[in-house]
């Protein structure tokens, strides 16, 4: 009887096909596809789940915009995104489309059941709305106009809609983050949800009837389900939840969704929340990785600033990219992305001490041995240190892994690779060659060379696939399967034929490499991206405003909010007091006097106890926004 194997399951979050995937999204998948192989590896049964989140407002706007239909700008975007998957071999199990009929069909019944629970009740929402985000937010989280999330200008909307009843949650919610730390980590982030919870959850909006791209409501078809709600049903209605329960039946709950910082909140309150009120299991751990970053600001599809992982891999090599994501960058942390920095990792650690490692010790086999692994024989202090170095890697890797520590587990990889480097230099085999009487003790160098390459190419196997496999071929060991059992041991081998191969990772010139990448990357300003605007409006709406000219008279810090400055405006006979959140960009001293445009018939608006009256015109240029200024004195109505 063939024993029954542990199962691990693994998500990444469905990624939204708003445009090309970029390097922040392959980090990510790059971390659970390792993560998956290790598992499997190390003897589970697992299922690894990726796939793409297809409703909402945006595709919908995006597909009129470009004269398609919703389906058919999604199918496109999505054949390019498992073009990358397969490109990258990322090992996933099942692919979900939140398109897919089995999908739709799945994500009504599940809200007919929470329906049926007593959960969702019909309400009027109004609030703030950011269309990027697909996110509505209340007055509180709103900052002077902007989405807490992304920044970006929120607008206010009102309809009626389906609520689900958050708020009933709430306590049970605080007792799961309280008393279950390891349900979300790193610990940073669960701070921030149960301060979160602590300040009081609203009941949540879960339908939409101002536009139709969505899995329609199935008590009501005038609504669509609220993307987020359809997409995070996505982890269970893969694994054919309800009406298919075999693999969800094996498989939930889930052992880690993997998910980028911004979007804890909703895998950690949202979705548990759910699965409440369903009486299903929550998913044993939500862990929230941080951002890469480009020097200015995160990588994002809409501002345009990415880095397209295709150019890296066509130039370096899929296990390259890998290597630099999961060797660079501390998972949890945000982390910059530049060329330099990725061209350094590749060369020192891949080209210069792994591939050098492999090369210098196939070549000697080849010089001082015909070719063939030769036997150990007396060891001495420096070959048991390399021994004791080797065999316990494999736990210390285990260890680092199972934390999700994918950085800290490739370092002590690379701590036997550099003490096998540095085990040539002092064993100096070419000198051994020389005498005969020392052929005894360079037959055991050799033989442990090529035994710490064999345990390397097996470590290594959950994070570079082809290149150890690539090892494997040279050392003569390529028929036999990779098994983690067999990094516990050394001198396993004797008399395999080792055969030089290409260089692993040729040695990258990084001053070229540096030129060829920007020229390719190109800067963004050159690549001519569509700005995301909002939506188009009419004549009539703008006509509506009444810009006037005005001097700022004094400017100062807001007593109560960082990130606000309260001017006094002359514009003609009139002086009155405007707040704007532009603290962050501008001192007060350099605002002073300046000359600028004025929405001068906006409503007032209290900002943190204090009155606005209009609002100054500011622009986005790039990363900056800039104030709009003018030569034209005060008070001149601007056409
Ligand atoms: O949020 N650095 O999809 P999305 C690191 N559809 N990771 C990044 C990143 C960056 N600069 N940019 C993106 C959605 N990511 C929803 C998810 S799940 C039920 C629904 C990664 O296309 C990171 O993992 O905006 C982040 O959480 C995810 O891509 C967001 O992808």
């Amino acid at each position: 009887m063939t024993e029954k194997k542990e199962t691990y399951y693994i998500t990444t979050p469905i990624y939204y096909p708003s445009s090309k995937l970029h390097i922040g999204h392959t980090y990510c998948t790059v971390m659970a596809d390792a993560m998956a192989r290790f598992k499997r590896l190390t003897g589970y049964d697992v299922r690894f789940l990726t796939g793409t989140d297809e409703h909402g407002q945006k595709i919908q706007d995006i597909a009129k915009e470009k004269n398609v239909t919703p389906q058919e700008y999604v199918d496109e975007i999505v054949d390019g995104i498992k073009d990358l998957w397969a490109t990258m071999e990322i090992s996933y199990d099942d692919f979900i489309r939140t398109t897919e009929p089995r999908h739709v069909e799945r994500v009504q019944e599940i809200f007919k059941k929470i329906y049926e629970k007593g959960d969702i009740y019909k309400g009027e929402y109004e609030g703030w709305y950011c269309t990027p985000c697909e996110s509505f937010w209340t007055e509180t989280q709103v900052e002077d106009g902007k989405c807490p999330d992304c920044g970006r200008p929120v607008k206010k909307a009102k309809e009626e809609a389906y609520f689900f009843k958050l708020s009933k949650y709430q306590d049970r919610l605080l007792d799961l983050f309280e008393n279950n730390p390891d349900f979300l980590q790193p610990e940073t982030r669960r701070n921030e949800m149960i301060k979160f919870v602590k300040q009081g959850l609203d009941d949540l909006c879960i339908s939409r009837s101002t536009f139709d791209w969505g899995i329609k409501v199935p008590i009501d078809e005038k609504h669509v389900i609220y993307v987020w709600l359809d997409a995070l049903t996505n982890y269970i209605t893969a694994l054919g939840y309800p009406d298919d329960p075999e693999l969800y039946d094996k498989y939930w709950p889930a052992d880690i969704h993997l998910v980028g910082k911004e979007i804890v909140r909703f895998h950690t309150v949202i979705w548990p929340a759910m699965l409440m009120s369903m009486d299903l299991p929550l998913p044993k751990q939500v862990l929230g990785h941080g951002w890469l970053l480009l020097e200015g600001g995160k990588m994002s599809k809409s501002k345009g600033n990415v880095v397209d992982p295709v150019v890296l891999i066509d130039r370096y090599g899929v296990d390259a990219l890998k290597y630099f994501l999961l060797r660079e960058y501390t998972f949890g942390q945000d982390g910059v992305y530049t060329n330099e920095v990725m061209l350094r990792r590749m060369n020192f650690d891949l080209a210069n001490d792994l591939g050098n490692l492999l090369s210098r010790t196939v070549a000697m086999i080849q010089k001082y041995n015909g070719g063939f692994v030769p036997d150990s024989h007396e060891e001495n202090e420096i070959d048991l240190d390399l021994k004791t170095i080797a065999i316990s890697a494999a736990p210390k890797v285990e260890e680092h892994m199972n934390k999700f520590e994918f950085s800290v587990a490739l370092e002590e990889i690379w701590v036997l690779v550099r003490r096998a480097n540095k085990y040539i230099d002092e064993t100096t085999p070419w000198v051994l060659d020389r005498e005969e009487a020392d052929k005894e003790r360079l037959d055991t160098v050799l033989h442990n060379l090529a035994e710490s390459l064999r345990i390397v190419s097996v470590l290594i196997y959950p994070f570079m696939h082809t290149t150890s496999g690539k090892m494997r071929k040279q050392l003569g060991i390529w028929y036999t399967e990779v098994e983690w059992k067999d990094a516990l041991v050394f001198d396993t081998m004797s008399g395999e034929q080792v055969a030089k191969g290409k260089q692993l990772f040729p040695r990258l010139d990084i001053e070229k490499e540096l030129e060829e990448l920007e020229k390719m990357q190109g800067p963004a300003e050159e690549q001519n991206i569509p700005l995301e605007l909002k939506p188009e409006i009419e004549y009539d709406d703008f006509d509506k405003i009444d810009f006037r000219v005005g001097t700022i008279i004094t400017a100062e810090k807001h007593p109560k909010a960082d990130r606000l400055l309260v001017f006094q405006v002359k514009m003609g006979t009139e002086t009155r007091q405007i707040i704007s959140g532009v603290a962050e960009d501008f001192t007060p001293e350099e605002m002073t006097g300046k000359k600028v445009i004025i929405v001068a018939n906006l409503k007032p608006r209290k900002l943190r106890g204090m009155e606005s009256k209009g609002m100054l015109m500011f622009a986005e240029n790039g990363k900056r926004c800039e104030i709009v200024t003018t030569i034209a004195d005060d008070g001149c109505v601007v056409d």
